[in-house]
Protein backbone atom coordinates (compact mmCIF):
# COMPACT_ATOMS: atom_id res chain seq x y z
CA UNK A 1 0.00 0.00 0.00
CA UNK A 2 2.77 2.42 0.63
CA UNK A 3 4.61 1.75 -2.31
CA UNK A 4 1.89 2.11 -4.32
CA UNK A 5 0.88 5.71 -2.98
CA UNK A 6 4.48 6.12 -3.67
CA UNK A 7 4.36 5.85 -6.83
CA UNK A 8 1.77 8.20 -7.57
CA UNK A 9 2.83 10.58 -5.13
CA UNK A 10 2.45 14.43 -7.32
CA UNK A 11 6.72 14.95 -6.30
CA UNK A 12 6.95 11.94 -8.34
CA UNK A 13 5.22 14.72 -11.29
CA UNK A 14 6.81 17.31 -10.61
CA UNK A 15 10.25 16.75 -12.79
CA UNK A 16 7.57 15.74 -15.81
CA UNK A 17 5.53 18.56 -15.47
CA UNK A 18 8.58 21.32 -15.11
CA UNK A 19 9.85 19.60 -18.24
CA UNK A 20 6.38 20.04 -20.64
CA UNK A 21 6.40 23.52 -19.26
CA UNK A 22 9.59 24.76 -20.32
CA UNK A 23 8.87 23.14 -23.98
CA UNK A 24 5.36 25.28 -23.81
CA UNK A 25 7.52 28.27 -23.04
CA UNK A 26 9.78 27.08 -26.37
CA UNK A 27 7.03 27.15 -28.29
CA UNK A 28 5.91 30.44 -26.62
CA UNK A 29 8.97 31.98 -27.46
CA UNK A 30 9.13 30.75 -31.15
CA UNK A 31 5.32 32.17 -31.33
CA UNK A 32 5.82 35.26 -30.15
CA UNK A 33 9.32 35.58 -31.98
CA UNK A 34 11.51 36.50 -29.34
CA UNK A 35 12.74 33.69 -27.20
CA UNK A 36 15.96 31.53 -29.16
CA UNK A 37 14.96 27.67 -28.73
CA UNK A 38 17.81 25.32 -28.24
CA UNK A 39 14.30 22.64 -28.49
CA UNK A 40 13.55 24.27 -31.97
CA UNK A 41 17.07 25.27 -33.60
CA UNK A 42 16.39 25.14 -37.14
CA UNK A 43 13.56 26.93 -36.37
CA UNK A 44 14.70 29.69 -35.14
CA UNK A 45 17.46 29.65 -37.45
CA UNK A 46 15.02 30.10 -40.54
CA UNK A 47 13.26 33.08 -38.71
CA UNK A 48 16.90 34.79 -38.19
CA UNK A 49 17.30 34.67 -42.21
CA UNK A 50 14.15 36.36 -42.47
CA UNK A 51 14.98 38.91 -40.14
CA UNK A 52 18.12 39.72 -41.66
CA UNK A 53 17.47 39.54 -45.23
CA UNK A 54 18.37 42.96 -46.89
CA UNK A 55 18.73 43.82 -50.40
CA UNK A 56 19.10 41.05 -52.70
CA UNK A 57 21.94 41.53 -55.27
CA UNK A 58 22.43 40.62 -58.85
CA UNK A 59 24.60 40.67 -62.03
CA UNK A 60 22.30 42.14 -64.81
CA UNK A 61 23.51 42.27 -68.57
CA UNK A 62 21.33 43.87 -71.40
CA UNK A 63 21.19 46.56 -73.91
CA UNK A 64 20.14 50.13 -73.16
CA UNK A 65 17.18 50.70 -75.40
CA UNK A 66 16.40 54.52 -74.05
CA UNK A 67 16.86 57.15 -71.37
CA UNK A 68 15.60 59.39 -69.64
CA UNK A 69 17.88 62.27 -67.63
CA UNK A 70 15.01 64.13 -65.99
CA UNK A 71 14.56 61.12 -63.20
CA UNK A 72 17.96 59.38 -64.49
CA UNK A 73 15.92 55.83 -65.50
CA UNK A 74 16.72 53.80 -68.38
CA UNK A 75 14.82 51.51 -70.67
CA UNK A 76 17.25 48.12 -70.58
CA UNK A 77 16.63 44.87 -72.86
CA UNK A 78 18.00 42.69 -70.04
CA UNK A 79 18.95 38.93 -70.06
CA UNK A 80 17.43 36.48 -68.08
CA UNK A 81 18.70 37.47 -64.38
CA UNK A 82 20.14 34.47 -62.31
CA UNK A 83 16.63 32.60 -61.11
CA UNK A 84 15.12 36.57 -60.39
CA UNK A 85 13.41 37.49 -63.94
CA UNK A 86 13.59 36.56 -67.10
CA UNK A 87 14.81 38.11 -70.14
CA UNK A 88 13.03 41.28 -70.97
CA UNK A 89 12.99 44.84 -71.44
CA UNK A 90 11.95 47.31 -68.31
CA UNK A 91 12.97 51.19 -67.26
CA UNK A 92 15.36 50.92 -63.95
CA UNK A 93 16.53 53.79 -62.05
CA UNK A 94 20.09 54.10 -62.20
CA UNK A 95 21.92 54.58 -58.78
CA UNK A 96 24.96 55.58 -60.27
CA UNK A 97 26.09 58.90 -61.22
CA UNK A 98 28.88 58.34 -63.26
CA UNK A 99 27.50 54.99 -64.96
CA UNK A 100 24.74 56.90 -66.11
CA UNK A 101 26.60 59.91 -67.19
CA UNK A 102 28.42 57.48 -69.52
CA UNK A 103 25.73 55.71 -70.65
CA UNK A 104 24.32 55.68 -74.53
CA UNK A 105 21.56 54.18 -76.22
CA UNK A 106 22.79 50.98 -77.52
CA UNK A 107 24.92 50.35 -75.30
CA UNK A 108 25.47 46.61 -73.92
CA UNK A 109 26.24 46.97 -70.21
CA UNK A 110 26.78 44.91 -66.92
CA UNK A 111 24.95 46.22 -63.99
CA UNK A 112 24.35 45.41 -60.33
CA UNK A 113 20.54 45.11 -59.80
CA UNK A 114 19.53 45.79 -56.28
CA UNK A 115 16.12 44.22 -55.03
CA UNK A 116 14.80 44.89 -51.90
CA UNK A 117 12.58 43.30 -49.32
CA UNK A 118 9.38 45.16 -50.76
CA UNK A 119 10.66 44.58 -54.68
CA UNK A 120 11.96 48.00 -54.63
CA UNK A 121 14.92 47.50 -57.75
CA UNK A 122 17.28 50.27 -59.22
CA UNK A 123 20.84 49.62 -60.93
CA UNK A 124 24.42 49.85 -59.97
CA UNK A 125 27.96 49.72 -61.10
CA UNK A 126 26.71 50.18 -64.52
CA UNK A 127 29.29 49.54 -66.77
CA UNK A 128 29.23 49.56 -70.93
CA UNK A 129 30.76 46.92 -72.40
CA UNK A 130 30.65 47.48 -76.52
CA UNK A 131 29.26 50.52 -77.58
CA UNK A 132 26.27 50.92 -80.18
CA UNK A 133 25.22 47.04 -80.59
CU1 LIG B 1 13.28 42.80 -65.77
Amino acid sequence: MEHNSRAITPQGFLPFIRRQSVCIAAIAGILLGSIPSACFISAGRERATAANSGPKRYELTGVVKSMNAADQTAVISHDKVGNYMPAMTMTYKIKDDKGFAAMHEGDRITATLVVTDSAEMWLENVRATSTKE
